[in-house]
């Protein structure tokens, strides 16, 4: 048998994956669980990572008990493809944050050698003896994923289902799948470094929120990222989910080659069509998924149901999670109790104070300025905390459309040249600060020294009325650990501020 047919029929966990010589790169959240369920799979594992550091030699040596041949640490190693055994691997299986030029992985690619993610390898071992084989309902878009694969989650469970929300949204798809009692469905957020490699999964419902630039030096070019988000239509069997105000989601279904009979529908926040989901005077309404839809239209609840602020953007991601569970039949009851009950993550437009008729808010995950766009869009005199990592993507449309509501910007981030270059361009009359503090250490009396200053700058020209928003349309890894890192800081900072002036939060 060739390698190629012996992984065609590796379907199922009960397949015989033993002695399959595997190399798994990346020894984070995925590639941790990929090398572990490899290795209770019976195949001979080399998992490698490019930093030597306590963490990762603690996770190698957990790796080791559990069956894995061999972890090779260090930035060395990930130059070359290691042998499994001494013989040249059959697969490899990477973590999303590996490029596809990363030189590992290319030498790989050149060879032959089959790369798959660890969502993929989660689709060959969804079925397994004695245990219930979840349908999947997944999601991408550059933002509101995660909002919306908790919102799917929350309906599902509203539903009676027994459900989880995984994948990008930080609990990897394989530490899901191995749930000894299984799962009636899985929500799973998919980011397009993860769709990139995986290349056959069949969704019971699939949809994609939104696409703006994002993530273009990882993917090469804008085409290359749309291709890679694309994918998540392929094979789906009920209903393929689009975004009515995006021409361009509309054009990935009709590209995708899905189940018979399945259906392309989309989500609005205006009056819905035929075959839509959309609002009407406040009420979120199918137009879809019922019988006689051409007459008629079905109550899903009210905007309401969505909590205290719902901006167009939530309210579009309630319909496409709405969407995706109507599609395996989910009873309209369950749509609303689950909204009702879905509590939003930390970080993203989350109110963190109001003093002197000011709202501090932090909407730290808004790292790319799509994200940034939508919080900016929902206040209407703004100081922005703003700049960061930025990705290779341009900040001008993004600064010309909110200029008119900027009070005055607050750069931080190492290099905020290119969001300060775009606001020279489109937003001369703004006022910039640019905090002198780029030290990113902690201090006991001033938490983290840039975003303290950043925090202290804003309030100074704040004025009752405005909104402070940090809404950074960047990654954060050059001055934090992550997104919930920057969030902290900015918690933490404007916590004390308060505090200062004797204020509480
Ligand atoms: N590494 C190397 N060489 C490389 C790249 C990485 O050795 O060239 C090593 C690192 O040293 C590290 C490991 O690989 O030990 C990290 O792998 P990873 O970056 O793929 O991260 P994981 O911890 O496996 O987390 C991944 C997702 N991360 C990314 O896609 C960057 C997590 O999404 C996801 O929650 C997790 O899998 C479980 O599925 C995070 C994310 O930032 C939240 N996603 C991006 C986003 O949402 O914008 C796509």
């Amino acid at each position: 048998m060739t390698g190629t047919e012996r992984l065609a029929q590796l379907t199922s966990w009960d397949a015989d994956w033993s002695g399959l010589r595997v190399v798994v790169t990346g020894l984070g959240l995925s590639g941790f669980s990929a090398a572990d369920t490899l290795a209770e799979l019976g195949a001979e594992v080399v998992a490698v990572d490019g930093q030597d550091t306590p963490d990762t030699r603690g996770k190698a040596d957990t790796l080791r008990i559990v069956g894995v041949r061999d972890v090779l640490l260090g930035e060395q190693h990930t130059t070359t493809v290691p042998d499994v055994g001494g013989a040249a691997p059959e697969l490899i299986v990477t973590s999303p944050g590996w490029r596809p030029d990363q030189p590992l992985l290319a030498a790989a690619a050149a060879a032959g050698i089959p790369i798959w993610g660890d969502v993929e390898l989660a689709w060959r071992v969804r079925e397994r003896a004695g245990r219930k084989t979840a349908d999947w309902l997944v999601v991408t878009g550059t933002n509101g994923k995660t909002t919306t694969v908790g919102m799917v989650e929350s309906m599902l469970l509203a539903a009676g289902q027994r459900a989880i929300a995984c994948g990008n949204v930080g609990t990897p798809i394989l530490d899901a799948i191995r749930d000894p009692e299984g799962w009636d469905t899985i929500a799973v957020e998919l980011s397009s470094f993860q769709l990139h490699w995986t290349h056959h999964i069949e969704p019971a419902a699939s949809a994609v929120l939104n696409i703006a630039e994002d993530h273009v030096d990882w993917h090469g070019s804008f085409e290359a990222y749309c291709a890679d988000k694309a994918r998540i239509y392929e094979h789906t069997r009920a209903a393929c989910l689009f975004n009515e105000a995006e021409p361009l989601t509309l054009r990935m279904v009709e590209q995708a080659d899905v189940a018979e009979g399945c259906r392309a529908v989309s989500f609005s926040t205006d009056t819905p069509g035929l075959s839509m989901l959309g609002v009407v005077d406040g009420i979120l309404v199918d137009r879809a998924f019922l019988e006689n839809r051409a007459h008629q239209a079905l109550e899903l609840g009210h905007l309401e149901d969505l909590g205290p602020i719902a901006p167009q953007h939530q309210v579009a991601n309630a319909l496409a999670a709405a969407g995706l569970v109507r599609a395996i039949g989910v009873p309209p009851e369950a749509v609303r109790d689950g909204l009702r009950a879905y509590q939003p993550g930390d970080h993203r437009i989350q109110l963190v104070a109001k003093a002197d008729d000011v709202l501090w808010i932090n909407d730290s995950k808004a790292t790319n300025p799509h994200a940034a766009d939508a919080s900016l869009g929902a206040f209407s005199h703004v100081v922005w905390i703003a700049g960061g990592l930025p990705k290779g993507v341009s900040y001008d449309e993004l600064v010309a459309r909110h200029a008119a509501r900027l009070r005055a910007v607050v750069l931080i981030g190492a290099d905020p040249g290119e969001l300060s270059a775009a606001l020279g361009r489109h937003a001369p009359d703004v006022p910039v600060l640019s905090t002198a503090v780029r030290d990113t250490g902690d201090d006991p009396s001033d938490g983290h020294l840039a975003m303290a200053a950043a925090v202290r700058e804003a309030d100074a020209v704040a004025r009752p009325g405005d909104v402070v928003l940090m809404a950074p349309a960047a990654a954060s890894m050059d001055q934090f650990a992550s997104y919930a890192d920057r969030g902290d800081a900015f918690i933490n900072a404007v916590a004390r501020l308060m505090d200062t002036k004797g204020l509480g939060s």
